[in-house]
């Protein structure tokens, strides 16, 4: 299997993280993004939306989507489980992952798409978006810090994809100027017990 991959990017991070954490490696090949190598012909026969991360199979198919890429792992490498090992605690850990993504994720990443160096010129730019986005990512980060009050983890007392998700959404958080406020201290601890993990930097 071979991941196309965007080192820099907060949805590559997820798969590379997840992959650490069941021990997996494969041959990865960062794509030159910011050089338009993800809008050409051979990168958009694997996904067609020209995104990262793709993993392309030994078959020749390939998986985009961040998310699928780590359910398909996760099928084929079960252990560690990182989204649950019954019915209840799998939906559990989908649902925290979808919010995770939905609440916190894209209101970072909208931030960072409408107002950076790298998307202008390739998307159309509206500050308003940036601004709006910004707000809506630090509400999210208010409401986790306190679910994060009776709870060490995202989706409960383990370690699972959902926090991976709120994890590579606060390091690109940290790169556009949307870190944890100080004050969210239980926000805080979870985010140093997370990076303090030795897949962090994967
Ligand atoms: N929903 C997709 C989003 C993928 C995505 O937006 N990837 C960004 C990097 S974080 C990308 O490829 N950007 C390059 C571009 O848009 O030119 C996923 O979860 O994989």
């Amino acid at each position: 299997m071979i991941l196309h991959d965007l080192s820099a990017g907060m949805h590559p991070r997820r798969v590379r993280i997840f992959m650490a954490e069941k021990g997996l490696s494969f041959e990865r090949r960062e794509v030159d993004a910011a050089g338009g190598a993800n809008a050409l012909a051979d990168f958009l026969r694997l996904n067609p939306l020209g995104k990262l991360p793709v993993l392309e199979l030994d078959d020749g198919s390939a998986i985009a989507e961040s998310l699928a890429i780590c359910r398909y792992l996760e099928s084929i490498h079960p252990q560690p489980a990182l989204l649950g090992r019954n019915p209840k605690a799998s939906a559990h850990i989908e649902m925290w992952t979808l919010r995770m993504d939905h609440e916190l994720s894209q209101p970072i990443a909208l931030t960072f798409v409408h107002n950076s160096d790298f998307y202008r010129g390739r998307v159309e730019q509206v500050p308003e978006v940036a601004s709006w986005a910004r707000g809506r990512a630090l509400q999210t980060m208010n409401w986790l810090d306190g679910e994060l009050a009776v709870r060490s983890h995202i989706a409960g007392d383990d370690y699972t994809l959902a926090d991976i998700v709120a994890q590579c959404a606060c390091v690109l958080g940290k790169a556009v100027g949307l870190r944890i406020p100080p004050e969210l201290s239980n926000l805080s601890r979870w985010f140093a017990q997370v990076s303090a993990r030795p897949t962090a930097r994967a």
